[in-house]
């Protein structure tokens, strides 16, 4: 197998500068080293062109950076399906949320009947109606379902990507309220830390597993750090307390790897001038490994 590495030094889907630099940090803690040992070959595609924050202005206030988050959208959609297309295992490393609205375009274009595991302290369901910060890292799961701004919705030249039905959030604990109304209203299945904590994540994991593959030929694992507890994900934007425990997220991950269904993900919001000591970047190498079948024996 083909690990395709595509990073995407994207921050103007949020307001905090640095994250632009999660995929060099994800890079330094020997990703490609790393997943080389499990033996498979890693192909590293370089990284998305972004344009600078600081160049641009904000237009709207209900989305933020609209034109220069379409651009990159529409540019990583097309990386991310041609390295599909070759049969490759695309690792898509941010770079805020937003880029999975490029990323899944792009997945889905090759696997039509995708599922998604949206592992999240967050359900990045916002729509420009409901958000409360028009920042549009909060809004790519929305998109990808097809609700939101016609022009995110349609990146690739379709929509929607993928069926609520076949879409599962694990690890949420900070979802606004019209956010929570969105999820209830489109059915989606949400595992909030109170699930993690009262059915352990064996069977969160198994349940959404179940979901994600119902129906479908593959599923993309979006992984957003700030669902890992701040102790091992510090460096994180928006940091939420009692998150996913380092042990919960392997186990996730080996789960995920056991399932055979996973096709691509993502590895968002690591932002290493928050962080310590690239910590939050280790923990995503760890996790991402053991997705790829890393194990003790
Ligand atoms: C909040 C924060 N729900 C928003 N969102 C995220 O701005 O929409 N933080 N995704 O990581
Ligand atoms: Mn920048
Ligand atoms: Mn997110
Ligand atoms: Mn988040």
């Amino acid at each position: 197998k083909t690990v395709s590495v595509i990073g995407v030094p994207m921050d103007l889907g949020q307001g905090r500068r640095g994250v632009d630099m999660g995929p060099y940090a994800i890079r330094y803690a020997s990703l490609k080293e790393r997943i080389e040992r499990l033996g498979l070959t890693v192909n590293d595609q370089g990284n998305i062109n972004v344009p600078t924050a600081e160049t641009h202005d904000i237009d709207n206030q209900k989305l933020k950076y609209l034109p220069e988050v379409t651009r990159v959208s529409e540019d990583l959609a097309a990386k991310v399906a041609d390295v599909m297309a070759d049969g490759h295992f695309p690792i898509i490393l941010g770079g805020d949320h937003s880029i999975a609205i490029g990323s899944i375009a792009g997945v889905a274009q090759h696997v039509k009947k995708l599922g998604v595991i949206w592992f999240d302290a967050h359900g990045d369901m916002n729509t420009e109606d409901t958000t409360p910060s028009g920042n549009i890292h909060g809004m790519p799961l929305a998109c990808c379902i097809g609700i939101g701004n016609e022009t995110l919705v349609n990146i690739g030249g379709y929509a929607p990507k993928l069926k609520p039905e076949n879409v599962v959030i694990v690890g949420a604990r900070s979802i606004d309220p019209e956010e929570r109304e969105l999820i209830r209203a489109h059915n989606i299945t949400c595992f909030t830390m109170h699930e993690i904590d009262k059915l352990g994540i064996a069977k969160v994991m198994e349940e959404a597993i179940r979901i994600a593959s119902a129906g479908t030929d593959g599923i993309h694992l979006s992984l957003d750090l700030d669902s890992i507890d701040p102790d091992m994900a510090p460096g994180v934007g928006t940091p939420v307390l009692g998150g996913v425990t380092y042990r919960e997220g392997h186990l996730a991950m080996e789960m995920l790897f056991q399932s055979d269904k996973v096709v691509s993900c993502d590895l968002v919001e690591v932002n290493p001038i928050l962080d310590e000591q690239n910590k939050t970047a280790r923990t995503a190498v760890d996790l991402v490994c053991s997705l790829l079948g890393e194990s003790t024996m």
